[in-house]
């Protein structure tokens, strides 16, 4: 499968679409101010919004040409404080705005993903989709660090969307539009999709989620490279636990598959809605 498979572009098919700001994005090409420890006379504070009151995202002093920084949305406050100006002191900064980006796809074993800005508030008028693509048989498990998101009874405003699957269709293991602390989700299977949306009005801190990787219990799915083989669930007793197992036979360029059924037994409800093979 390829990743370009699993990243359907439907956006717009079930988020609200709205005008997203520029962020900007500073480079120094000079900077020089006092350089003692802490920067207690001299510095250059930086802020991700139009006030002292957003997140820090640094204090600068001394010589050393501090590193690129992006906002998270349509501001940055610089705040420049020196007891003595002297000449041959201050900054040289050049700005430039760009779309925000955010989401992406995520292929190791573990990670976290966090929302624009984090720990800062998040912006408004986001949407950003992660997929987590890991490799047959195994698992993946969500563990919330901080969740707290704008209070809505039914998450028509801000949300954070987990979804059991790489693609939007997929069911939903957990959707949060609140400020809570949540126990640990797992996938069914090894793919999930994450999707953050903000509108435009009110925020909050937003969320750090952290994931891990693990066999799944039942062994089942695998990759699959030799010239023929054969395929078996082997699930032996009864299906205690929802699970997606999948395999992936892979061939080089050119040849095809040819699959045969030896045997298929499984739940038979109309539309296949509990168990099926697909
Ligand atoms: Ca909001």
């Amino acid at each position: 499968m390829n990743v370009s498979d699993l990243w359907d572009n439907n956006k717009s098919a079930n988020t609200h679409v709205f005008e997203v700001p520029e962020v900007l994005r500073i480079t120094f090409t000079f900077f020089r101010l006092e350089s003692v420890s802490n920067c207690p006379h001299e510095f250059l504070q930086i802020h991700d919004g139009d006030s002292s009151a957003a997140l820090q995202l640094g204090r600068f002093c001394g010589s050393i040409l501090p590193h690129e920084l992006l906002s998270s949305d349509n501001a940055l406050y610089f705040h420049l404080h020196s007891e003595h100006f002297r000449s041959e002191r201050g900054f040289t900064i050049r700005w430039e705005t760009q779309q925000p980006e955010c989401g992406g796809v995520l292929m190791g074993t573990y990670g976290s993903i966090k929302s624009p800005g984090y720990p800062g508030n998040y912006p408004p008028g986001r949407d950003c989709i992660w997929k987590i693509i890991t490799s047959p048989g195994l698992l993946i498990t969500f563990t919330f660090g901080t969740l707290s998101l704008e209070h809505h009874d039914d998450c028509s405003k801000d949300y954070l969307e987990i979804r059991d699957g790489p693609l939007y269709q997929d069911p939903v293991l957990g959707k949060f539009c609140t400020t809570l602390s949540v126990p640990p989700l797992q996938t069914t299977g090894p793919f999930a999709r994450i999707h953050f949306h903000s509108d435009n009005q009110i925020n909050d801190q937003g969320f750090h989620v952290t994931y891990l990787t693990s066999p799944s219990d039942l062994h089942c799915g695998g990759n699959y490279t030799d010239p023929e083989g054969l395929l078996s669930s082997d699930l032996s007793g009864p299906f205690t636990h929802s699970r997606q197992c999948i395999y992936l036979i892979t061939q080089p360029l050119g040849e095809q598959i040819q699959v045969n059924f030896t045997h298929l037994e499984l739940e038979g409800q109309s539309g296949c809605s509990q168990s099926y093979m697909e």
